[in-house]
């Protein structure tokens, strides 16, 4: 039996497109979800903190592509983009960012504890680099279980300095876990680029490879090239039953957090803006779409923001009682 993948799953809205236009649709959703909550943002119901991908999406969608609907995926703060590419609800996704009782997390989460266990995506929790040991636990509990599933965690760059990073490379190396680090170097920290927070010319993959972890650089914002190189990858974690590093290169229009304009704050320099704007992975793969298939993949998708924030803001929030649901006792 043929293993499900996203995009073998023979269903509207992805029926009869190729690969490279269900590449555009999964990207372009993303831009155009992520546009809308800026854009309402300031109507201030939703109350909790978003951190935008617009501009990284390429990283989400091109990683996400080469897994299964079986394989698992766990991310931080900057989650949208990976929850939604790995085939997360978007009604529960923007009830959960409204603060709604039909949430992912029955509202009280918010954008940064998105999860969707039926589609893959495990959990995301806003403390850096947190989710990476949980993600290697998981991978552990997958080797044992013997069901070859993978489990993959993004992260970004600042994830580097925090300790568990290097904890959890060692021990998913010395127990060869079939996992896949995804490192989206966005190069900034909140406001602090890398070069202020990591030696000059550091080659973030070399930390990777010194423990025996194979290793692959993408340095393209696109798409398909990701795609490609995504699925040699799992592929092989599969194959190997090994971990694995990757580090893709990208960049966030957006401020680190909120729906701010860009370069609002002045921290990065308009030429550093532009030069990657120009190489926008959208702009890049919708070039080679033709204009009847892009109308009908952007009337899609404004159907379905449409209905899942109509669905979040009719919603209930949750109740009193709610609020003491799902603890933990001990
Ligand atoms: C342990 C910890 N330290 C500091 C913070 C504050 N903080 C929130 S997001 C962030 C930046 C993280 O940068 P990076 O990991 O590169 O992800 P990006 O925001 O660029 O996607 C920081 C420092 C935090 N949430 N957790």
């Amino acid at each position: 039996m043929e293993e499900k993948n996203k995009f073998n799953i023979k269903k509207s809205p992805y029926k009869n497109l190729s690969k490279k236009e269900k590449l555009f649709y999964e990207i372009i959703r993303i831009r155009r979800i992520e546009e809308e909550i800026a854009k309402v943002y300031s109507e201030q119901e939703i109350r909790c903190p978003v951190h935008l991908s617009i501009g990284q999406e390429a990283c989400a969608v091109g990683v996400c592509s080469s897994l299964l609907s079986s394989d698992e995926v766990f991310s931080g703060h900057r989650n949208h983009a990976h929850y939604l590419a790995k085939g997360g609800d978007l009604r529960l996704m923007i009830s959960e960012l409204y603060g709604k009782k039909t949430g992912c997390c029955g509202g009280k989460g918010g954008s940064m504890h998105l999860t969707d266990i039926n589609s893959g995506f495990i959990a995301s929790t806003p403390i850096v680099g947190s989710t990476i040991p949980i993600a290697v636990g998981n991978s552990l509990a997958n080797k044992l279980k013997k069901n070859r599933k993978i489990t993959c965690i993004f992260f970004g760059d600042g994830a580097l300095e925090t300790g568990v990073f290097y904890e959890s490379l060692n021990l998913a190396a010395t127990m060869e876990l079939p996992v896949i680090f995804v490192c989206e170097n966005n190069l900034y920290s909140v406001y602090s680029p890398l070069s202020v927070r990591q030696p000059k010319n550091r080659r973030i993959e070399l930390t990777a490879s010194s423990l025996n972890i194979k290793t692959k650089v993408i340095e393209d914002n696109n798409v398909e090239k990701i795609s490609d190189e995504m699925k040699i990858v799992t592929n092989e974690v599969r194959e190997r039953e090994q971990p694995y590093f990757v580090l893709i290169n990208t960049y966030r229009y957006k401020e680190h957090c909120g729906p701010g304009e860009d370069n609002f704050l002045k921290y990065r320099s308009n030429s550093e803006i532009n030069f990657w704007k120009k190489l926008d992975p959208i702009k890049v793969i919708q070039k080679e779409i033709s204009e009847d298939i892009i109308l009908k993949i952007e009337n899609n998708i404004q159907d379905e923001i449409l209905d899942a924030f109509n669905y979040a803001k009719k919603s209930p929030f949750p109740s009193e009682r709610d609020a003491s649901k799902n603890l933990f006792t001990f």
